[in-house]
């Protein structure tokens, strides 16, 4: 068998999944705005890797969890990033007019509808975190407050905040490893805390923090490679680790994440985390 054909199969098979799981939350002809809920079906589904879905369920299976309980706050996670992306991509953001090899969403169904499917999409997934019937509500509310605090104004919009509206460049490698953290390491870092809630695994327990760590670290690399992909592509972003790096030593930096993560996770991982790591790191798209 190649290597990473495994993973890639595991991968494909989860997002299979957890399309069919979210397609469930946007019932094709039941939608009280027909453009909305097509605006949201195909920014959500058929498309993207769903890695971060993937982290909340199998960080759940290997803490002994029961993969249904975890796959709510699986699309919940992959609802939030979708719609960042849309986001990202519109003009008076990133200004992207394709994503996923298709158009992105403001190209396909105009700004308006790009804005308010964003917006929809962000506030589903708190609709299917609390509807997590089978899971405790404590737990469920312990899972919204990860979620809104890793992509609100302490996660994920304080990271695009920093890339998009600060007035200067930032000049310094801590300063760009702080706004990628915030921008892209806070959801995937949720994922991983999400998967322990979803197993009743809580934050005083060791491997709460070994999933964390590992999801840290795989956040960084996971950015570190986007870069790289970008740069081969020919696109220049403003803040890049190519600013501040070789691409050989930006590489090496990906690949000593890796290792970190890999040691942290070793304690309780099946092998499934760890082939994830290094597949993340040569992953081509
Ligand atoms: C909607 C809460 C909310 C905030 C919006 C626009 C914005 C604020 C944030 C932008 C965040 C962003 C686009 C970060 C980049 C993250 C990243 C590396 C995206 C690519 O992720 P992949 O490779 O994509 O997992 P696929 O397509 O596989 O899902």
């Amino acid at each position: 068998m190649k290597m990473f054909d495994s993973i890639k199969h595991k991968l494909d098979n989860n997002a299979k999944c957890i399309d069919a799981a979210l397609s469930e939350y946007f019932p094709d002809n039941s939608a009280e705005s027909l453009i909305l809920n097509e605006a949201q079906r195909y920014s959500l589904l058929g498309g993207g890797k769903k890695v971060r879905a993937f982290l909340v369920v199998e960080i759940c299976r290997i803490l002994g969890g029961e993969t249904k309980i975890a796959t709510p706050y699986a699309c919940a996670i992959e609802m939030i990033h979708a719609s960042s992306l849309i986001h990202d991509d519109m003009p008076c953001m990133d200004n992207d007019d394709f994503r996923r090899g298709k158009p992105s969403t403001h190209k396909a169904f105009g700004e308006s509808a790009a804005l308010l499917s964003g917006d929809s999409l962000m506030i589903k997934a708190f609709t299917a975190i609390s509807n997590n019937h089978i899971q405790t509500s404590e737990l469920n509310l312990k899972a919204v407050s990860i979620l809104a605090s890793s992509s609100g104004d302490e996660g994920m919009l304080a990271g695009q905040g920093i890339d998009i509206l600060s007035q200067e460049k930032i000049k310094s490698l801590d300063g760009l490893i702080h706004l990628h953290n915030l921008k892209t390491g806070k959801l995937i870092s949720a994922s991983a805390k999400l998967g322990c809630i979803a197993a009743g695994v809580l934050e005083d327990d060791y491997r709460y923090n070994l999933a964390v760590k590992y999801a840290e670290n795989i956040g960084l690399a996971f950015q570190i490679v986007d870069d790289l992909l970008d740069y081969k592509e020919g696109k220049l972003e403003d803040h890049s680790f190519i600013s501040f790096m070789t691409y050989e030593e930006a590489i090496k930096y990906a690949n000593n994440l890796t290792s970190e993560a890999i040691e942290s996770i070793r304690r309780i991982d099946d092998g499934t985390l760890e082939e994830l790591a290094r597949y993340l790191t040569v992953r081509e798209y």
